[in-house]
């Protein structure tokens, strides 16, 4: 018998990839999506559009605790792999509210339909290494304290604590994965990575002069998504529910991945890169270098791609995408940056 796994937020770019692990390995893969993505698969399905006739979407909303019971009532999940949030830190700055509703009401009413239909199912809450903010220590693991920096990381915080609280009050198989930045071809084009290959591809082809950025003394630790779902599935497979760092383990400025990108195309990032105060946040998390050693112990994962090779990918795919005319277009409908 094959297992059934729940995604919410499968239109994103780490649900695209682990509905594509799941199907690889045998896995019957539902999707949660908004009425609004079903309404308009040409612009929403882009990353699943190849994986539409293998999959079934559910049309529910993270805020409403009615329409996630329906989807959950109507067939036993094995597994349920909660991605969907308001993922742009930057985003969270402008309309906080918004992204404390999704995030934490999401994530619980998630839990609450699963404790009252489903309460065998395994449970994956995707946190975020932006939990350590202003960090206590380096590099981080799973005891490291937290101290968000912004209202995405403090969404992040609570639904972690959610997630843990399942698991401690009612002995649900609840885990979190504390994911440092993972990027790739499918990364949305307000991320500082994706803007920097799209761009980069831009100015190659001579559609763009410059590159406007904020902080780029930042660092981050950077892996490849694809890497990082299959931690995600390797958790819920474990004999007990835990959480785990998962991270490449190296660190890296957002200077040094400009450096690096238009050094693809043979450029220098200095003659393009232009620093613009409207990319500054209120406050910045200055630098994250995450520790998986207990991963790499227990799950025994390890990265493919190291990240050289995620700034070369990132640009080739960059640039056929601008030579075939799809990063105009792709870049307007993912809006402002
Ligand atoms: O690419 P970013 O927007 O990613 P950020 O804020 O680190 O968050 C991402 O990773 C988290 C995991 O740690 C996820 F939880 C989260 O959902 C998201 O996927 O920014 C990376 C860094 C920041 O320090 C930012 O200040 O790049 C800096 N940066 C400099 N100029 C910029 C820009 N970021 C963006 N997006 N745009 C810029 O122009």
């Amino acid at each position: 018998m094959s297992k059934r796994a729940l995604i919410t937020g499968i239109t994103g770019q780490d649900g695209s990839y682990l509905a594509e692990h799941l199907l690889a390995m045998g896995y019957e893969v539902h999707g949660l999506v908004r009425r609004v993505a079903l309404e308009d698969p040409e612009r929403r399905f882009t990353r699943i559009a190849h994986l539409l006739d293998r999959i079934q979407l559910h049309a529910a909303s993270l805020e409403s605790y009615p329409s996630i019971f329906q989807v959950v009532s109507h067939h036993e999940f094995d597994e349920c792999y909660h991605l969907a949030a308001q993922s742009f830190v930057a985003e969270s700055f402008s309309d906080g509210f918004s992204t404390m509703n999704t995030n934490i009401n999401g994530t619980h009413y998630m839990l609450a339909a699963l404790r009252e239909l489903r309460p065998a199912c395994h449970f994956y809450f995707a946190g975020s290494s932006e939990m350590f903010g202003k960090v206590r220590e380096a590099p981080q693991s799973e005891t490291t304290p937290f101290h968000p920096r912004s209202p995405y990381g403090i969404s992040k915080v609570a639904g972690f604590d959610l997630t843990r609280n399942y698991r401690e009050a009612y002995g649900m198989f609840c885990s979190s994965g504390i994911l440092f930045n993972h990027e790739g071809p499918r990364r949305g084009f307000e991320f500082v990575t994706r803007k920097i290959t799209s761009t980069v591809a831009r100015i190659h082809y001579g559609q763009a002069t410059e590159l406007r950025l904020g902080n780029l003394d930042a660092k981050r630790d950077w892996g490849h998504a694809e890497d990082y779902v299959r931690a995600m599935h390797l958790m819920l497979q474990l004999e007990e529910p835990d959480d785990f760092v998962i991270a490449s383990g190296e660190s890296h400025t957002v200077r040094e991945f400009c450096e690096l990108a238009f050094g693809e195309v043979g450029l220098n990032y200095r003659d393009y890169v232009v620093t613009d105060e409207r990319f500054y946040r209120p406050a910045e998390v200055e630098s994250l270098i995450g520790d998986s050693s207990k991963a790499r112990r227990v799950l025994n994962w390890r990265p493919r791609y190291d990240f050289a090779q995620l700034v070369k990918l990132m640009v080739q795919n960059d640039l056929e995408f601008v030579s075939r005319g799809s990063v105009g277009l792709a870049r307007r409908s993912a809006g402002p940056d």
